[in-house]
């Protein structure tokens, strides 16, 4: 049925190519997000200026004073220099008015990172038309939120109105007509953030973490600070404010901050996954269901998917539990943490310390 209608509506778009010019209409925006010595977080975003949804992208883009990437998310991203992106299956699709983003860690070796160029056909019309035509699909065709079956992780800012002005390339003003090339900014004013339906319970909310020093020393540590929502598009996403660490010593709070999380840079760790509405909607109040689900980490400037298993509870209408099923082993080393964490070990002089750490916690989102 869905099918039907899909292949009805290109059909009539195919016919319209025909008789009017598609429009390409999307901004293709590189930003330098964070930056510190040698290094930089960046990201793209591909801003949907046109009024039918935009289905499939691909980017390009190089440098020219000597950066190369280090890690990568919410795109498939290949080549050394140049690069090039290309959709995942959960953010192929923009909405007209929406953005999505990407993002990357990389090293400038030769000074500060530079902002750079975005090429790609999505970016503008550049009498492509043949090609572009077919990344535009009617918006009866797309499902209004991701299943729960898809595989790939979702973040929470890959499908967002943008309210960046700054630096749109690779929209070449020669290439593009004066309708196509709305800022960002004028397109966000009229787009509406993904309404939150549930809201993380801070009180009631925790996250523990075990840490081990001199092989046999084991001890809990926790955040205080935890922040989180569900959205009407089917993302849940929870916010670990990394200042808010709980060591049981203060002076070994503020070292986990600066040496190992380095909070002046990456003052948060994020966690964003896709989940099923409908499938939750399910669980009566008193019930406890079992999902095995796929989420995106951000930690220190590294995204690493985690799959693994929950046990959501309804509490009543309005409150509802979530908690891991067995601890989750994060390991220093996947999120670049692991010098930091020979920083600690020296600057505390111990034999050594555990770089897997098992995570626990026991969320609580409210019905807004
Ligand atoms: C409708 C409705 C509401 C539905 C909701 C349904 C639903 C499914 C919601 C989804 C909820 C959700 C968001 C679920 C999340 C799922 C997942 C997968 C969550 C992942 C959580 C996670 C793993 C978070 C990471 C937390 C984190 C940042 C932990 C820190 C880990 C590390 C690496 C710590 C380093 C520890 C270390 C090595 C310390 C070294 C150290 C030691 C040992 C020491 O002794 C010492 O003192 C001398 C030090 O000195 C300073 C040390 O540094």
């Amino acid at each position: 049925m869905g099918k039907k209608i899909f292949k009805r509506s290109a059909a009539i778009l195919l016919a319209s190519h025909f008789i009017i010019p598609q429009v390409f209409a999307a901004q293709c925006e590189y930003k330098i997000v964070d930056s510190w010595g040698g290094g930089f977080k960046g990201e793209i975003s591909i801003t949907n200026d046109g009024d039918v949804n935009l289905d499939g992208w691909n980017v390009a883009w190089a440098y020219t004073n000597g950066e190369t990437l280090r890690n990568t998310w919410s795109a498939t991203v290949a080549g050394g220099n140049p690069y090039s992106a290309e959709a995942l299956s959960w953010n192929k699709v923009i909405r007209p008015g929406r953005a999505v983003t990407f993002g990357f860690v990389g090293i400038s070796p030769n000074g500060p990172a530079t902002v750079v160029n975005v090429t790609g056909d999505v970016c503008s019309n550049s009498g492509q038309s043949s090609s572009g035509s077919s990344v535009f699909s009617s918006a009866s065709s797309i499902p209004s939120s991701p299943s729960s079956s898809q595989q790939s992780s979702m973040s929470q800012s890959s499908v967002q109105s943008s309210t960046q002005s700054s630096v749109v390339s690779s929209v070449s003003s020669s290439e593009v007509s004066s309708v196509q090339v709305s800022s960002a900014s004028e397109s966000s004013s009229s787009v509406a953030a993904p309404a939150v339906l549930w809201s993380l319970d801070n009180e009631a909310s925790s996250l523990h973490f075990s840490t081990t020093k001199k092989i046999h020393i084991v001890e809990n540590m926790s955040f205080s600070r935890l922040s989180g929502a569900v959205t009407a598009e089917g993302v849940a996403s929870l916010t670990i404010d990394l200042t808010s660490i709980q060591s049981g010593i203060d002076i070994r709070n503020t070292r986990m901050q600066n040496l190992l999380f380095q909070t002046d840079t990456f003052s948060d760790a994020k966690v964003t996954l896709p989940i099923d509405l409908d499938d939750l909607s399910q669980l009566a109040v008193g019930n406890i269901q079992e999902f095995t689900i796929t989420a995106e980490l951000d930690l220190h400037g590294v995204t690493q998917n985690i799959t693994t298993s929950l046990k959501i509870s309804r509490l009543t209408d309005s409150k509802i539990m979530v908690k891991n099923t067995a601890p989750i082993l994060i390991v220093a080393d996947d999120y670049s943490l692991d010098s930091g964490v020979e920083a600690l070990r020296s600057v505390a002089n111990l034999s050594s310390i555990g770089k897997v750490v098992p995570v626990d916690f026991t969320l609580f989102y409210n019905a807004l």
